[in-house]
């Protein structure tokens, strides 16, 4: 006669039901394990047999069988120790007590308890929902059993295999000392249960232990993001000058007097000039609201403070102006597609700056309501002074206000 192999894993109330029935009846088991949930899951060999995958599940010969209820029925199906009952309606009750563990308490007990212990994804509104129907569920056990030892008649039957081996799970995890003081019926009733020699068999000798509090969850320690770095502190220190000299020129001096100094130190190697121009000119009104504008630009910028300098200006009156503006920024990162104004820049030495502008400017979610086109310092330098100085026309527009960057 072909052994009866039963598959499953330790600790788990489906195999164990299986288990302690089989000891009821004192058929002979070989406990095959198998577990789902570990690394590498059942196996090809165990899902060419069960292609679902699930655990329990039963082999004896040529013959396959899974589903909890269907595997402890079939292996208690001699009734040598009465484990389905003594009378047909005791046989249902026997079923509907397993049938109840095993496929309502066992899964609100696990979708409250497994998110807690981090063997599932924990969202609180699903962990509290399924807390509150285990709560109901173990309520209607605790009243029912006020009035009895065992769930059906007077000894142990396939229901209480089933309802004791799911309240394990309950106890290790969630049904805490405070819990079991208000549950005494549940308490008492498991303990005699679970003391019987067939469960004593199949768990060993030790004795469990309940939990003191119920388990909480831990959400996972975050791992501390590197902070972004900003695209030109790849770029070093610069060559020829810290923009920061050139910004205390600006400060100190006219600006006719420090674009003297620039004109000594810039080297387009290390920096580029662009200007900026307001796309939505149209929609400008008052200058000191567009000059707001500018400062609010400004601000948004601060990430960029140590690449960039220069000055957003408002042209024009009121309801006939625009935002331009010059400035200057670290690195040499000009796109060779972009055409200078005037012509191609003729530069062939690689860029050695990001991108382009993006990497300073971006840093403002606004950036993209201004356009960014490249300047070059010697012939554009006339129109790079003008806005600087916030002086003469510019498009036969003069200064109505201006923010300096710096
Ligand atoms: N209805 C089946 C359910 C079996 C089941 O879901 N078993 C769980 C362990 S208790 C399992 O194998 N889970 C693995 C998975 O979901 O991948 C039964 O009553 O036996």
């Amino acid at each position: 006669m072909s052994a009866v192999k039963v598959y499953g894993f330790e600790g788990n109330p489906r195999t164990r039901a299986a288990l302690v029935a089989a000891k009821y009846e004192g058929v002979d088991v070989e406990w095959v394990k198998v577990n789902p949930f570990a690394e590498g899951g059942v196996g090809a060999d165990y899902l060419a047999k069960f292609p679902l995958g699930l655990v329990p599940a039963l082999e004896k010969g040529d013959y396959k069988l899974t589903e909890a209820l269907a595997i402890a029925s079939y292996l208690a199906q001699e009734n040598k120790s009465g484990l389905l009952g003594a009378s047909k309606e005791d046989a249902a009750d026997v079923l509907r007590w397993a049938s109840w563990a095993n496929a309502d308490l066992l899964p609100s007990l696990a979708a409250w308890f497994r998110p807690l212990t981090g063997a599932a994804p924990y969202q609180k509104p699903a962990v509290e929902a399924a807390k509150a129907k285990a709560v109901k569920h173990l309520e209607y056990l605790e009243k029912t059993l006020a009035s009895r030892t065992f769930l059906v008649g007077e000894r142990v039957t396939l229901g209480d295999v089933f309802v004791a081996s799911v309240l394990f799970r309950g106890f290790e995890n969630v049904l805490d000392a405070e819990w079991r003081k208000a549950n005494p019926n549940t308490v008492r009733y498991w303990q005699t249960v679970i003391h019987q020699q067939p469960f004593f068999e199949v768990l060993g000798k030790v004795e469990p232990t309940p939990v003191e509090t119920a388990v909480v969850y831990t959400p996972p320690k975050k791992e501390a993001k590197p902070k972004a770095k900003h695209p030109c502190e790849a770029l070093g220190k610069p060559s020829s000058f810290p923009l920061d000299d050139f910004k205390r020129e600006y400060s100190n001096k006219d600006t006719p007097d420090a674009m003297k100094w620039l004109d000594e130190h810039f080297n387009a190697n290390d920096y580029s000039v662009w200007r900026c121009d307001f796309k939505y000119n149209d929609e400008l009104t008052l200058p000191f609201m567009s000059a707001n504008q500018c400062t609010g630009f400004h601000t948004r910028l601060e990430a960029s403070r140590k690449y960039l300098f220069g000055s957003l200006n408002v042209y024009g009156v009121a309801n006939a102006s625009k935002i331009i503006g010059v400035y200057l920024i670290r690195g040499n990162g000009t796109p060779r597609s972009l055409t200078l104004k005037g012509g191609e820049s003729g530069r062939t030495d690689p860029p050695t700056g990001p991108a382009d502008y993006k990497g300073v400017f971006d840093v403002a979610p606004d950036y993209e309501s201004y356009n960014f086109t490249p300047l070059d310092y010697k012939t554009d330098r006339e129109f790079i002074e003008k806005v600087w100085s916030w002086e003469g026309e510019v498009e036969g527009l003069t200064v109505a206000d201006g923010k300096v960057f710096k």
